[in-house]
């Protein structure tokens, strides 16, 4: 005789909807829809009283998911302490994403990846605050009423060719693994010793979180005006992305000599970049530096790769409301998304956690010292 268990999502990033839970071998579930859009595929929610018990799982919406194709090859993220996640494995059938676990412990976390919740950005922000070297620069409300901050990293270096450089993160709420990645490389950074070649030439601007109102509210890709971030920095508004408004005229202020966009990608199982081979202003010397900085880049962290990613844009055809093409063509700079798996790095493939939080933040220490090393050739 199995006990009704509950489920619960009213915590910041929680999303789910349950249409029934009365049997717990056949739960049956919804992803809800980001909040002002119709977006959906990131899910997060707990489930208590039931230690022991073996449940069955099913996301009956799974095929109307923003990435359906993502769901083939997926393994669902779960926690005990919301520390350790690991991974359970999941089938994709009938059109909707199922599991079953039994339980070792009262109450246990599923999410579509370890989370980066509130209390941990919150944490991330004091311990930007109290570094000697950082300073919040600029900040907006957003339309949830959230606060976005952008950081200042400064050179102790008095140097005339001083370079900016430009780092923001989790323009797609859902892509909880750009701030883990950025979580990796400050503390890196704020570990260096003042004497090395970075701070000598370079101001860092950052971003941990571009989207606080989607990460709370548990969406996939959209603010709290249902805005996709990264299709608004061709004509960013205060109305409905306040968020690129306000970074994008602090780029216009301050320059940019080298920009990077932190995010997951639901489908490929690899770590890539996309770059800004299709701009108007696209020219040898980015080429040179777009295939340095990929040839460089798997060298210092063998989970980078360039064979599989997006399609190469045409000549002239990049779409100029992404972020990444819109800073490459303004500044005519070394620009680049770069892109986590949700599943895992099938070139060397971790059955148990999959892609996680450690192995994104152990690439963002692996991007800065890439960035130190492509300072001098900037440009
Ligand atoms: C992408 S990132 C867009 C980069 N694409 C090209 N071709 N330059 C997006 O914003 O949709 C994926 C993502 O969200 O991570
Ligand atoms: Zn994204």
């Amino acid at each position: 005789m199995s006990t009704t268990v509950s489920i619960a999502s009213d915590f910041d990033g929680g999303n789910i909807v349950v249409k029934d839970a009365t049997n717990p071998e056949q739960i049956s579930l919804e992803i809800r829809r980001d909040i002002a859009a119709d977006y959906f595929q990131w899910f997060y929610f707990s489930v208590s009283n039931c230690a022991n018990q073996t449940m069955g799982f099913s996301l009956d919406n799974a095929s109307k998911a923003s990435y359906a194709d993502a769901w083939e090859n997926y393994n669902v993220v779960a926690s005990y302490d919301r520390e350790n996640w690991f991974r359970v494995p999941a089938q994709y059938q009938d059109g909707q994403l199922k599991w079953q676990h039994q339980s070792e412990q009262g109450k246990v976390y599923y999410s579509y990846f370890a989370p980066y919740d509130k209390a941990r950005h919150q944490q991330l922000l004091t311990t930007i605050n109290s570094h000697k070297r950082c300073e919040q620069i600029d900040q907006c409300q957003t339309v949830d009423g959230h606060s976005v901050e952008l950081f200042k990293f400064a050179s102790s270096a008095e140097n005339t060719t001083k370079r900016n450089l430009w780092l923001i993160a989790r323009q797609h709420p859902g892509e909880t693994m750009a701030e883990w990645f950025m979580e990796g490389l400050l503390e890196k950074l704020f570990a260096m010793p003042d004497s090395e070649a970075l701070l000598m030439g370079a101001d860092i601007y950052f971003v941990v979180n571009m989207n606080p109102d989607g990460s709370w509210a548990g969406n996939l890709r959209t603010n709290g005006a249902g805005t996709d971030l990264n299709r608004a920095w061709q004509d960013p508004s205060a109305e409905a992305s306040p968020e690129v408004l306000m970074v994008r005229n602090a780029m216009d202020r301050i320059g940019v000599d080298m920009f990077l966009d932190i995010h997951g990608d639901e489908e490929l199982p690899y770590v890539f970049t996309a770059g800004c081979e299709g701009n108007p202003a696209y020219s040898l010397r980015l080429q040179e530096l777009e295939e340095r900085f990929r040839r460089r880049y798997q060298e210092i962290n063998p989970d980078f790769q360039s064979v599989y990613g997006y399609d190469k844009d045409e000549p002239g055809k990049a779409d100029l409301r992404i972020a990444c093409n819109q800073v490459g063509q303004r500044f005519d700079c070394l620009s680049f998304t770069i892109e986590m798996p949700f599943k895992d790095n099938a070139n060397i493939p971790d059955e148990k956690e999959g892609w996680s939080p450690e192995r994104s933040r152990v690439l963002g220490v692996s991007t800065l010292e890439l960035m130190a090393e492509l300072l001098p050739d900037l440009r």
